[in-house]
Parts: structure tokens; C-alpha cells; sequence
């Protein structure tokens, strides 16, 4: 039986693109969802003159937020999967056939954009922080992925409907990627072209990146203590979950992540001593973990270079104004954030 599909499109002022996106993907699917939460341009005019249906959300909400509205919109249209596509013509609807494929193949995993073999095309911070991001997402999701930071994804109603999303913005794709691989899904990544233009961006480098990265580190020190004190558990989300939970209260959730975060580079090497030295009751504890070559070393090395990461990019950026190209991050990022799959 084939999969009932159609294209989600978060959009925030984005009238330059969106009409030949929606036109593309309509020679695809039948139909084309738009969330368009308060643009200010003729984004919902022009997304509606092109053939899509215009969800409106009175308030600015943010890329997240967008994006639950529409998966419960093709959850109610009886959608089995959605596709979903970036407004600012950054994914390339000719591409969507390779995620149908890809779905047809594994209808249950979630199908994700790779950018990853298209260096040349990306700018370098942007590139490097793809390379970080995907270290860290990938063993909160139990197995590689290869570029964790692309919107352009295909996903499996039944799948989402197994997890609460509580993190908005930016953050909800990080986050459910980490919750569907920390439930036992698979996501598989299709190869994309990567296109940076003249667009404007409304992803903000130092909050949002701030965010996600708050995000990972608290879901990772969480999965850490769970998996540390349980044997052989290979998977520590469920629905409704402690975390999940304390997450619907967003005041709680921030004074979590901060705590989390503050504490979390001495907490590695507490993590560290418990693989390490596991009480014979404990058999098996970091099962994920335990199935890497590098145990949990590589682990602990790479959270506590995060700061360095940092200090080294703050230099290069400075020693760039005054005329300067030093290239330590990147070698730094390959030496620290490698694929522990490989
Ligand atoms: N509805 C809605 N969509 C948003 C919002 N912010 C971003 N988007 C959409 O999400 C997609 C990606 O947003 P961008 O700001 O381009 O972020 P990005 O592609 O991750 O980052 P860049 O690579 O810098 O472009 C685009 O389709 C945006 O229109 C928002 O607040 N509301
Ligand atoms: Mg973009």
C-alpha cells in the first residue's frame, strides 16, 4: 500500500521563494500545507495564489511551533507521512522524489536531507557547526546521521505521534530526531544539494545555536543518567516521560537546561567513572555507548572541548577582521567531533 504524503512549509517572510517552492512540490503531491505565522510580507498571498492552503497563526511562534501545527493538520487530513520543505528556497522541490524513494524503502524511519557532500557550497561556520551538532545529535539518537541540521525531511506520522514535542523554534528538529532514534526508529539520510543565497536568514547564530546546543546537552546528561544506572537499555525515551513532563512548564524546563548545562562538563567525567567502573548489579549500562569503538572517552574529551571549540572560533573570527585566515577549527572539529559509527 502506498503512503498517503504531502509537503509541509513553515514559512515566516519568505514572498521572494515561496511561489515556485509550493509550484515544485505540487508536481509531486496533491497538496501543499503553509503555516504562516504573522509575516508581514505577501507570504500567505502568494502561497495561496500558488496552489497551497494557508494555515494562519496569529502570532509569531517561531519554525517549531509551525511545524507541530502542520503535523497536526496532516494528522487530521489522514496524512501517513509529510515532507517537510524550507519557504526560503533553500531545498530544491525537484529533490522530493529521493525521499518518496527513500520512504517506499523504510516507511517507518524518518528520511532526512544531507548536505554534508556539498562543503564547497556552504559557508564554513555554518559547516562546522553542522559537523558539532551532528556529534552530539546522533549519540543522543543512538546511530549516525549524517546532517542533522536540515529541515528538508520526510516523517512518518506514527512516529511523531509517539512523541511530545515540547521545544520550539529552531530546537523541535534536534529534538525529535534525538527522541525518534532514543525511541528505536532509524533515520536515514538521502544526499541533497546545499543552496545558500542572497535570502534572509531568521536563524540567529549565538541564540539559536545557543538553544539547540542547551537542548542537546540537557537530553544527553538526562539519557546519560538513565542509561548509566540501567542495564542493557539501549533506548531511554518514552511519551509522557519524566522529562517530557517537566519540559510543558517553560520556566521549569529553562532553569532545568541552565542547571544542566552549568553542571554538565564536570557530570561527563562523573559519567565517565561510572563506565568505567560499573558495580557488578549494573551489567551493561551505556549499552548504546558500549557499542561504539571509544567507549565513552571520545565522549567526554569532546563535550569538554566545547569551550576551547568556542575560544578557538571567537579567535579565528577576530583574527579574520584584522586580515588573518587561520584554519585550527577545522582541523580542530575533525580531530574532536568525529563519526564514532565509522
Ligand atoms: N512559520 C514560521 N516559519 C519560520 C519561522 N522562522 C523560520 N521559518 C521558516 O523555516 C525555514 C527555515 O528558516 P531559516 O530562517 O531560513 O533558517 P535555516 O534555513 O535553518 O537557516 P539558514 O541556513 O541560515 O537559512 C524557512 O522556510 C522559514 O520561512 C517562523 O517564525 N515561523
Ligand atoms: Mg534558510
Amino acid at each position: 500500500m502506498t503512503s498517503k504524503i504531502c509537503v509541509i512549509i513553515p514559512a515566516y517572510n519568505t514572498e521572494e521563494m515561496i511561489g515556485p517552492v509550493i509550484g515544485g512540490a505540487l508536481k509531486y503531491v496533491e497538496q501543499v500545507l503553509v503555516a504562516d505565522d504573522g509575516s508581514t510580507d505577501q507570504t500567505a498571498r502568494i502561497a495561496a495564489k500558488a496552489g497551497a492552503e494557508v494555515i494562519f497563526i496569529g502570532e509569531n511562534r517561531g519554525k517549531g511551533h509551525a511545524l507541530k501545527v502542520l503535523f497536526q493538520r496532516a494528522m487530521d487530513e489522514g496524512y501517513d507521512a509529510v515532507i517537510s520543505v524550507d519557504a526560503d528556497g533553500q531545498h530544491e522541490p525537484k529533490e522530493i522524489p529521493r525521499f518518496m524513494a527513500a520512504h517506499a524503502k523504510a516507511p517507518d524511519d524518518i528520511i532526512v536531507g544531507s548536505r554534508m557532500d556539498e562543503q564547497s557550497k556552504i559557508p564554513q561556520a555554518r559547516y562546522n557547526s553542522m559537523h558539532v551538532a551532528r556529534f552530539f545529535i546522533s549519540i543522543a539518537s543512538n546511530q549516525f546521521i549524517e546532517d542533522t541540521q536540515c529541515g528538508f525531511r520526510l516523517y512518518p506520522m506514527s512516529l511523531i505521534q509517539k512523541m511530545n514535542l515540547t521545544q520550539e523554534r529552531y530546537v523541535t528538529e534536534s529534538e525529535i530526531l534525538m527522541k525518534a532514534g532514543d525511541m528505536g526508529a532509524f533515520i536515514t539520510s538521502v544526499r541533497i544539494g546545499a543552496i545558500y543565497g542572497d535570502y534572509v536568514s531568521h536563524f540567529k547564530s549565538v541564540i539559536d545555536v545557543g538553544a539547540i546546543t542547551a537542548y542537546v546537552i540537557s537530553y544527553l546528561i538526562v539519557k546519560f543518567i538513565i542509561d548509566g544506572v540501567s542495564s542493557n537499555r539501549y533506548f531511554s525515551y518514552s511519551k509522557n516521560n519524566f522529562r517530557d513532563r517537566v519540559s510543558k512548564f517553560k520556566i521549569i524546563d529553562l532553569i532545568f537546561k541552565t542547571a544542566i548545562v552549568l553542571t554538565s562538563l564536570p557530570a561527563t567525567f562523573l559519567f565517565w567513572l561510572l563506565f568505567v567502573f560499573p558495580p557488578p548489579f549494573i551489567k551493561n549500562n551505556y549499552a548504546s555507548i558500549r557499542k561504539l569503538n571509544c567507549g565513552y572517552f571520545k565522549i567526554t574529551i569532546a563535550s569538554n572541548m566545547l569551550p576551547v571549540l568556542l575560544i578557538i572560533g571567537i579567535f579565528e573570527k577576530l583574527s579574520r577582521l584584522a586580515g588573518f585566515r587561520f584554519k585550527y577549527l577545522d582541523e580542530f572539529i575533525k580531530k574532536h567531533y568525529p563519526n564514532l559509527w565509522a
